[in-house]
C-alpha cells in the first residue's frame, strides 16, 4: 500500500507538470479556420491522454527500478513467483477500451460538426493533376488557378483528379482529403484569417510531387465579388490579347498546367524535349520520319501527344490536355513555346 500511495502521488505530480508543459508547446502553424479550433481541441486532448500514459509507464519503471533494487544481503534471494493478476488485467483492458470508444465519440461528433452543410456555402470544384491544381466556381462560371475564397463563409470543394490519386491539405485549416481520378471527394472548411496560404499535395504523386503547391487567397468578402466579377468578364478569346500578353499567358499556363514539369525552357533535357529552339526545328521522331514544329505540330502534340512521339524520349505526356486547357490556353502555349528562340 506504502508503494502504491507514493507511485501514485509520483505519478500525479509528473503527469500534471508534463501536460503542462507540453501545452506550451506551440505545435501547430496559424489556426486560420473555424474547423481548426476543435481539430486542435481534439489533438490536444490526444497529447493530455498520451503524455500521462507516458508518465504512467516510465513513472512506475522507475519507481521499481529505486524501490525494488536488489539490497545487501539479499544476494541468493529469488524473486516473489506471481502468476498475473486478474483484477489487475481487467482494469488494464477495461480502462484502456472506455478511454478508447470515449475518443471514438468525440471525433464522431468532432467530424459531423466539421463537415455539416450550411445554408450559404460557396461551392467550389477542384481538380488536381500532376503536378499542379485549378479551381472552377460553377455559379459564377469562373475558372482560376489560384483558389480565392471569402472570409468566414463555409466553402465546400468539390474535388477530383484527372490522373493520379491526389491529396489536398491546407496545414492552417486543418483539413485534408484525397483526389481519386474517377470519383468526387468532397471537403468543408471555413477560412477565418485573411491571408495567402499553400495547399499543398499530400500525396506521392510523382518526379514533381513536392512542387504540387497552389496558391489560396483568403480575402474579403467585398474583395471576392470584384474578383469573381472581373473573372466573368473575362471569356478572352486569343485575337484580344497583344502578342507579348499572350505570351506571359502561355508562361503561367505552362507553370500552372505542371508542363513545367517535363520541358526545360533553357535548352536541357528532362522527362521530355527542351522547349528552347523547338519552334521551326525539324523534329526527328520514333518511326524514323522528321516533322518541322510549325504551329499545327505544336498544337497537336499539346491536344493529341500520342500522335507523333519524338524520339528518344518516352510516350508518356499527359493525354487529357484538351479537356483541361481552354482554347486560348493552347494558343498562349504555342505563342510562348513560339518565343523561346
Ligand atoms: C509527364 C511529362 C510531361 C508533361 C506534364 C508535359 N509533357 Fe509535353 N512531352 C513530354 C514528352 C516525354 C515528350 C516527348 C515525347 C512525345 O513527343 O510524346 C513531350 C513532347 C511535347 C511536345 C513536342 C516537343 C518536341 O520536341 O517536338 C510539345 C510541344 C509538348 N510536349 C508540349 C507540352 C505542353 C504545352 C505541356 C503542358 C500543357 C506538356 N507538354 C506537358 C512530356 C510531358
Ligand atoms: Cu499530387
Amino acid at each position: 500500500m506504502k508503494h502504491g500511495i507514493r507511485v501514485g502521488v509520483l505519478i500525479s505530480v509528473l503527469s500534471a507538470a508534463m501536460i503542462y508543459w507540453m501545452r506550451t508547446i506551440p505545435w501547430m502553424p496559424l489556426e486560420a479556420s473555424r474547423e481548426a479550433k476543435d481539430i486542435d481541441w481534439l489533438f490536444g486532448l490526444h497529447i493530455d491522454v498520451i503524455t500521462f500514459l507516458y508518465v504512467l509507464v516510465n513513472g512506475i519503471l522507475i519507481y521499481s527500478i529505486f524501490a525494488f533494487r536488489r539490497k545487501k544481503g539479499e544476494e541468493d534471494a529469488v524473486g516473489a513467483n506471481l502468476h498475473g493478476n486478474t483484477k489487475l488485467e481487467i482494469a488494464w483492458t477495461v480502462i484502456p477500451l472506455i478511454t478508447v470508444l470515449f475518443f471514438a465519440y468525440l471525433g464522431t461528433i468532432v467530424l459531423s460538426d466539421i463537415s455539416a452543410a450550411a445554408a450559404d456555402e460557396l461551392e467550389v470544384n477542384v481538380t488536381a493533376r500532376q503536378w499542379s491544381w485549378s479551381f472552377e466556381y460553377p455559379d459564377a462560371g469562373v475558372k482560376s488557378t489560384e483558389l480565392y475564397l471569402p472570409v468566414d463563409r463555409q466553402v465546400k470543394l468539390n474535388m477530383t483528379s484527372v490522373d493520379v490519386i491526389h491529396s489536398f491539405w491546407v496545414p492552417e485549416f486543418r483539413v485534408k482529403m484525397d483526389t481519386v481520378p474517377g470519383m468526387t471527394t468532397n471537403l468543408r472548411m471555413t477560412p477565418s484569417i485573411e491571408g495567402v496560404y499553400k495547399v499543398r499535395c499530400a500525396e506521392l504523386c510523382g518526379t514533381a510531387h513536392a512542387a504540387m503547391l497552389g496558391t489560396i487567397r483568403v480575402v474579403s468578402q467585398e474583395e471576392f465579388e470584384a474578383w469573381l466579377q472581373q473573372g466573368q468578364q473575362q471569356e478572352t478569346q486569343p485575337e484580344d490579347l497583344s502578342e507579348e500578353e499572350l505570351i506571359n499567358l502561355g508562361a503561367s499556363t505552362a507553370d500552372a498546367a505542371g508542363c513545367l514539369a517535363c520541358h526545360s525552357v533553357d535548352g536541357t533535357k528532362s522527362v521530355g524535349p527542351s522547349w528552347k529552339g523547338l519552334f521551326g526545328s525539324e523534329r526527328p521522331l520514333t518511326d524514323g520520319s522528321t516533322t518541322i514544329a510549325d504551329e499545327a505540330y505544336i498544337r497537336e502534340s499539346i491536344l493529341d501527344p500520342k500522335a507523333k512521339t519524338v524520339a528518344g524520349f518516352p510516350d508518356i505526356m499527359p493525354t487529357n490536355y484538351g479537356e483541361t486547357l481552354t482554347s486560348l490556353d493552347v494558343e498562349a502555349l504555342i505563342a510562348y513555346i513560339r518565343s523561346l528562340k
